[in-house]
């Protein structure tokens, strides 16, 4: 049977994730003992096989780290898409309006309107481009994406039903891409963006992703503005607030 050892006591042996400023255990004492104290509630009795496997873990953590990027991977893309509608859904669902419908100036989205623009990329960007570069490849250019298209997706409906009929696209749409069985020369057709050029169909997969992201972050920062003046000069420490600007949609 394994020793049981104190869990505190190898933190100190581990790679030098420490120094990354993620757990940033050297500077504050105060928050050195907060830490610490709450690991030791988490991993109450750690043996050497689960202190094992949990060094093995942070060392996986910096070697991720050392890499810029990862390639394009379906399945990756497929569990990231799979998650953001229960995201929005935990964080907007009932919340006060006044986070919920504020922007950040003239011309600027809410989180509503961010909503309805997804809602819009459901219906006519991921999934009808995927099928035009499958059944046409270059020859057809897709149709351009019409920004202010959330406007209508919006009109009449409550943010609980946007977020309903959202969660409710993106379940139809990823149930369509895993039925195409997409193998990887598939992956690496080629389409035509109006605007970008030739594209790949793994590219449009892969922004499909990162344009959930894009849009999580830029809910967090349109969020995070509505407090700009409350907090204070701590505005300075915070790096939402200091966020030039979002991508275009
Ligand atoms: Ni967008």
């Amino acid at each position: 049977m394994a020793r049981t050892i104190n869990p505190r006591l190898n933190l100190s042996a581990l790679p030098s994730v420490s120094d990354g400023g993620a757990f940033a255990f050297g500077g504050c004492p105060i928050r050195r003992f907060c830490v610490v104290g709450l690991l030791t509630l988490i991993l109450p009795r750690q043996t050497f096989a689960t202190q094992n496997r949990y060094n093995h873990s942070l060392r996986k953590i910096v070697v991720y780290e050392w890499r810029s990027t990862m390639q394009h991977n379906l399945q990756n893309t497929i569990s990231l898409l799979t998650r953001t509608p229960a995201a929005l859904n935990t964080l907007l669902h009932d919340l006060p309006e006044t986070w919920t419908l504020r922007n950040e100036g003239e011309n600027t989205w809410s989180a509503f309107d961010i909503i309805g623009h997804l809602i819009h990329g459901e219906r006519t960007d991921w999934m009808p481009r995927a099928r035009i570069v499958l059944q046409f490849g270059e020859t057809q250019a897709f149709e351009p994406f019409d920004r202010l298209g959330h406007v209508r997706e919006m009109q009449g409906k409550s943010l609980g039903q946007l977020l309903d009929e959202f969660a409710r696209l993106r379940a139809e749409n990823l149930a369509e891409l895993r039925t195409l069985n997409l193998r990887q020369e598939d992956l690496e057709r080629r389409g035509r963006h109006p605007s970008l050029g030739v594209v790949t169909l793994s590219a449009l997969l892969a922004t499909w992703a990162a344009h959930d992201l894009t849009h999580l972050h830029q809910i967090s920062r349109v969020m995070a503005h509505q407090y700009r003046e409350a907090v204070g000069p701590w505005s300075a420490y915070l790096g939402v607030m200091q966020c030039a600007g979002h991508s275009s949609p």
